[in-house]
């Protein structure tokens, strides 16, 4: 151990005292600086998105989008680029529990040859505002209310619902975020969108409108309500642990990236403004190609100088990509820079999660806590005595240019007409949900709006929500209390399948069995289930009375990866219960509890011939999703089946 000045430190735990009972004395320079230090040791949590999480990993495309775009990243399909991204949650701080109804920030820095792109987007397509300026105004509703504090990390209270009531134009966004899609299963089970509508440019100038998706190759799963509110004590860390584990133990998890292409002429064809963050364009009328894949196959080393020194923009873009006159874009390209200087200081870029992999040119110097040492007599522009360097370079060689866009107008503040219309798509929405999707929907309006203690906001969302739907308002006005709305709802009655979480991939791999065993349980027979399982991925839990080890018939003994206390259903997807030969009455009670659990969250469960009883007694066998061992192979087979449907919501 030595001091930051690297002298050698021969007692860490002993300040220096005059007398061994004495008082301690200033000039004691290694306490000083450890003291020192630590008392500087927080820098301010990001205004929004504060918790968050995130890992290192590569992308590559598929094949050169030359015809699109110069982006050096998207030409040469054998070129890795590397990339970080982070997820994070949108209210809540940084020690916000994990599995909290929210959004998450799906945010990518990619360290391409020709600069950093970052993509900085959510896992939700839309977002609640139309225009920059009113983001301050939506942070303040929804942070906890400034004069007690309350609720962290929520959107059930009266300041956020009454900003949604009277800013309407977040009604679509309010579908998105009362669906399942706030509460992720994973991470690595969500999609991410670059919601604004960008432009490629390519070499021959011609630009176009652009939207970027990222599909998860595991496909878009969620919790579901009870779970997610109970994991929040289970686990607080739920989302992180889930995505640390599935990376150190080489579970990569992938996303392919999808564009959605518009020409410049098209830009006046649709019944909504491409430029309004709000709109989706739906993927059946613009169809998403699948140009590259991104690979996250490393852990960070250090969360602080990684994950929360790492500076994000979206103004950070590269040669072949440019910016529209998105109002929201527009707005963050302002607030990104101003909050990192702020945030992590004037020098950020130097940081070695923020710098380019390719070399940094340029005459800014000093400035707090500069690390690189500038040398030589020059540094402006133009310049003789260096040769006029740095010297800029021309589009034709790889400089960057902005792409010459016609602007016309008067000066003004004002909203577009044709960003008026916000009940369209939030209908379009709703008519794309299932059964299950839109009881969940109501349940999550009706939870909210429970607890909101202003009847009149309770009224005015129920309001606006009867311009989306009447089935939708009276439901929710019926469970809270309100009165159902007499206004005219949406007539649209056209659908996007490809938003309902129902038409996604479903597959096993790493999805986590828990596996109770007891005493004198048969290890032959639950070997080779388990091992055809892990063949497809599935991740089993041992679960048992106590940690340490459980014998079985045969004398082997299985260690206990976690006990009835140290787990809890909430922390698998589906429940084995395989018991033993000697179930005494606390394991059946303790097997009851996992059971119930997770049958009341529509879990696969299935039971040994032996454990069957346990499942009888409670009277759910024969449900769907319940299945009873009778042959070890079929049995093994059918369950992997009832992994990846993952839900059964049709139990009686
Ligand atoms: Fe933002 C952070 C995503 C609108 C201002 N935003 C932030 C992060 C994500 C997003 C993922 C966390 C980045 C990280 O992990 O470090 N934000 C979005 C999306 C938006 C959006 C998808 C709409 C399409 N944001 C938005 C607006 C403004 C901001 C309109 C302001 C005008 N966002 C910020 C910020 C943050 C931020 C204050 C806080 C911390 C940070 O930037 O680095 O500048």
């Amino acid at each position: 151990m030595t001091t930051e000045e690297s002298v050698k430190v021969s007692n860490d735990e002993d300040t220096l005292k005059a007398g061994i009972r004495g008082p301690q004395l200033l000039e004691d320079f290694m306490m000083r600086e450890k003291m020192t230090h630590f008392d500087r040791e927080r820098i301010p949590e990001r205004v929004v998105h504060a918790r968050g999480y995130a890992a290192h990993g590569y992308f590559q495309v598929y094949e050169s989008q030359e015809k699109l775009t110069t982006a050096k990243f998207l030409q040469d399909p054998s070129v890795k680029t590397p990339v970080f991204l982070r997820f994070s949650q949108v209210a809540g701080s940084r020690g916000v529990n994990e599995t909290n109804r929210d959004v998450r920030g799906f945010a990518t820095k990619f360290y391409t040859e020709e600069g950093n792109f970052d993509l900085v987007g959510n896992n939700i397509p839309v977002f609640f505002i139309q225009d920059g300026i009113k983001f301050p105004d939506l942070i303040h509703a929804v942070k906890p209310e400034p004069h007690n504090e309350i609720p962290q990390g929520q959107t059930a209270h009266d300041t956020f619902w009454d900003f949604i009531a009277n800013n309407q134009e977040s009604a679509h966004m309010m579908m998105w975020i009362m669906s399942d899609r706030t509460i992720p299963r994973s991470f690595r089970m969500m999609e991410g969108f670059g919601v604004h509508t960008f432009r490629f440019v390519n070499k021959e100038g011609t630009s176009r409108f652009v939207k970027f998706h990222w599909k998860p190759k595991l496909g878009v799963h969620s919790l579901i309500w009870d779970e997610a509110q109970k994991l929040g004590g289970a686990d607080a860390d739920y989302h992180r642990r889930d995505l640390w584990e599935n990376i150190e133990a080489g579970n990569y998890p992938e996303w392919e990236l999808g564009i959605q292409v518009l020409e410049e002429e098209d830009e006046f064809n649709f019944d909504f403004d491409i430029l309004d963050s709000t709109k989706i364009w739906p993927e059946e009328d613009v169809p998403v190609q699948i140009i590259g894949k991104m690979t996250l196959n490393k852990n960070v080393d250090n969360v602080f100088a990684e994950t929360e020194q790492l500076a994000l923009h979206p103004g950070n873009i590269v040669r072949g990509i440019d910016f529209t006159n998105d109002p929201l874009l527009q707005g963050r390209l302002f607030s990104y820079t101003d909050t990192q200087f702020y945030r992590v200081g004037t020098n950020f870029k130097e940081l070695p999660i923020n710098r380019p992999i390719c070399p940094v040119h340029n005459n800014q110097r000093d400035g707090a806590a500069r690390i690189t040492i500038d040398k030589g007599q020059v540094a402006y522009h133009n310049n003789s005595l260096a040769n006029n360097t740095p010297y800029t370079v021309p589009g034709s060689k790889g400089g960057y240019v902005t792409y010459p866009s016609a602007v016309e107008g008067i000066k003004i503040r004002a909203t577009a007409r044709s960003f008026m219309d916000h009940f369209s798509q939030a209908r379009l929405f709703w008519n794309s949900m299932t059964k299950v999707e839109r009881e969940h929907i109501i349940d999550a309006f009706s939870f909210e709006l429970g607890k909101v203690n202003s009847i009149s906001v309770r009224q005015q969302v129920v309001n606006m929500l009867g311009r989306i739907s009447s089935k939708l308002a009276a439901s929710v006005a019926r469970n809270v209390g309100a009165e159902i709305p007499d206004v005219e709802a949406s007539t649209v009655t056209k659908k996007s399948p490809a938003v309902s979480m129902a038409n996604t991939i479903f597959r096993p791999d790493t999805l986590r069995v828990g596996v109770i065993i007891g005493q004198g349980f048969n290890e032959s027979v639950t070997r080779a289930i388990l091992n055809q399982w892990k063949a497809v991925g599935l991740q089993p839990v041992m679960i048992a009375k106590d940690l340490g080890t459980v014998t079985g018939e045969n004398g082997e003994k299985w260690k206990v990866d976690n006990s009835f206390l140290t787990g809890s259903p909430l922390l698998y997807d589906g429940l084995y219960v395989v018991g033993g030969d000697h179930m005494g009455n606390d394991f059946i009670w303790k097997t009851k509890s996992y059971v119930v659990e997770s049958y009341n969250h529509y879990k696969p469960i299935g039971a040994s011939e032996e454990a069957s009883t346990i499942i009888e007694s409670l009277g759910i066998d024969g449900q769907p999703g319940v299945l009873i061992e009778q042959t070890s192979e079929l049995f093994a087979d059918e369950f992997i089946k009832a992994m990846t449907k993952q839900r059964f919501w049709a139990r009686g």
